[in-house]
């Protein structure tokens, strides 16, 4: 096929106009890995500050108007004062994240831990977090658990697991009826034996097992190297099971580089999966969230290139020539249909979106124009003394 200047047609305009990516609060603050967390002048200091710069995204791209909590990191006095405040900043409350990862109690475990009264801390977090979601205006509780073991006979994978279904279970029956439940496995770390809730197949279980409105959450970080991911996505679509991505990508474990960064190819194979299974709608009821840490480059502009990674990488998979793959697919044309996926693929899709943004009267060019905004310069201003938010771990 040669190469031709893709057009945005109206299947595009409307499948990248209707096209939102929800933003991580923790990616606003400072981060880092055991051995260093940098600082950054400007950094927020709270969450009303995290907000702010979110909304920045949302105003350079046009496609992040919501923003993840984590509590206890984004604890305010009035969260409802904290929802009129992202309203005006022209952005809302996504999903609300539990912690289950930093509290001394948890050490053996959160949901699964062998002493009730641990476990019904745990489920009492989870009602905190969703009051919160009542509070904000959020529909969906986000749960992922460090629960695991570090060495062999140390716990019972068997009774860990039963524990678990009846704390998630406790937890389920919290919620409102207009609220979702999505668990988030991950094969290993910060657990190096066995992990309780490792991989797709786990948390499938368990949401089958709870409820229609429990959901699997996919981070793109938290497989075995080597997993082929967009099978799993292709997997829990047919289930009607797949709940959000945390989307990032990695070389080796769980980097949480900048989605698209380290591997651009799966990240498009992913969004093949997605726009073939018609799931890209919002209807389709799948939750497209960054999940990553901007340890030594500047935040909102990572999450600004982040975004118009995946955005890329959706507009070459719209791009893909589904009536010659399916052909292709059905003759058993091998070369042939790999070359219609990967001519989508090789597709440079950055003029279309260019012309998109002028459409919606954004700058076509979201870097450039945000780093001429002087924004950084001004929170860098602005923001001197108090503690820069982080991890606080
Ligand atoms: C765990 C995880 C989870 C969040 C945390 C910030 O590795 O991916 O989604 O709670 O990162
Ligand atoms: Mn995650």
């Amino acid at each position: 096929m040669t190469a031709t200047t893709p057009v945005l047609d109206a299947r595009l305009r409307k499948a990248l106009g209707e096209q939102t990516i929800e933003l991580p609060s923790w990616a606003f603050g400072n981060s880092g890995t055991r051995f260093k967390v940098f600082g950054t002048p400007g950094t927020p200091r709270d969450p009303y500050e995290k907000i702010a710069d979110a909304a920045q995204v949302h105003a350079f791209t046009g496609i992040a108007p919501r923003v993840s909590l984590h509590v206890p990191w984004d604890l305010v006095d009035d969260f409802a004062d904290l929802a009129r405040h992202a309203k005006e900043h022209g952005v809302s409350i996504g999903m609300i994240n539990s912690n289950l990862f930093q509290d001394d109690a948890y050490k053996l475990g959160s949901l699964t831990h062998a002493d009730p009264a641990v476990r019904r801390k745990a489920v009492a977090h989870h009602v905190q977090c969703i009051d919160v979601m009542r509070a904000t205006g959020s529909k969906e509780l986000k749960i992922w658990l460090p629960d695991g073991t570090n060495y062999p006979g140390q716990d019972s994978i068997r009774a860990r697991q039963d524990r678990l279904a009846e704390s998630l279970a406790a937890v389920y029956e919290e919620l409102d009826d207009d609220h979702r439940m999505v668990l988030e496995y991950k094969f290993f770390e910060p657990a190096f034996y066995h992990t309780d809730v490792p991989d797709w197949g786990t948390s499938l279980l368990h949401c089958l097992a709870l409820g229609e409105r429990a959901k699997v959450v996919l981070d793109t970080g938290h497989h075995a190297p080597g997993t082929n991911i967009e099978f799993i996505v292709a997997q829990l679509l047919r289930q009607g099971r797949l709940g959000a991505f945390d989307f990032n990508s990695r070389f080796y474990a769980d980097d949480d580089l900048m989605a698209g960064a380290a591997d651009p190819f799966q990240l498009f194979r992913i969004m093949h999966e997605i726009v073939e299974a018609d799931a890209l709608r919002p209807e389709s009821g799948v939750n497209f969230m960054l999940d990553q840490c901007h340890n030594i480059e500047d935040k909102i502009p990572g999450q600004i290139r982040s975004v118009m990674n995946v955005q890329e990488a959706t507009a070459k998979a719209l791009l893909v020539d589904a009536e010659a793959l399916d052909a292709a697919q059905r003759a058993g044309d091998v070369l042939g249909a790999h070359g219609v996926l990967m001519d989508a693929y090789n597709t440079d899709v950055r003029g279309l979106l260019a012309d998109l943004r002028t459409e919606q009267g954004l700058d076509p060019a979201p870097m450039r124009a945000f780093a001429a905004s002087g924004y950084l310069d001004k929170i860098a201003a602005a923001r001197v003394g108090g503690t820069q938010a982080g991890w606080g771990a």
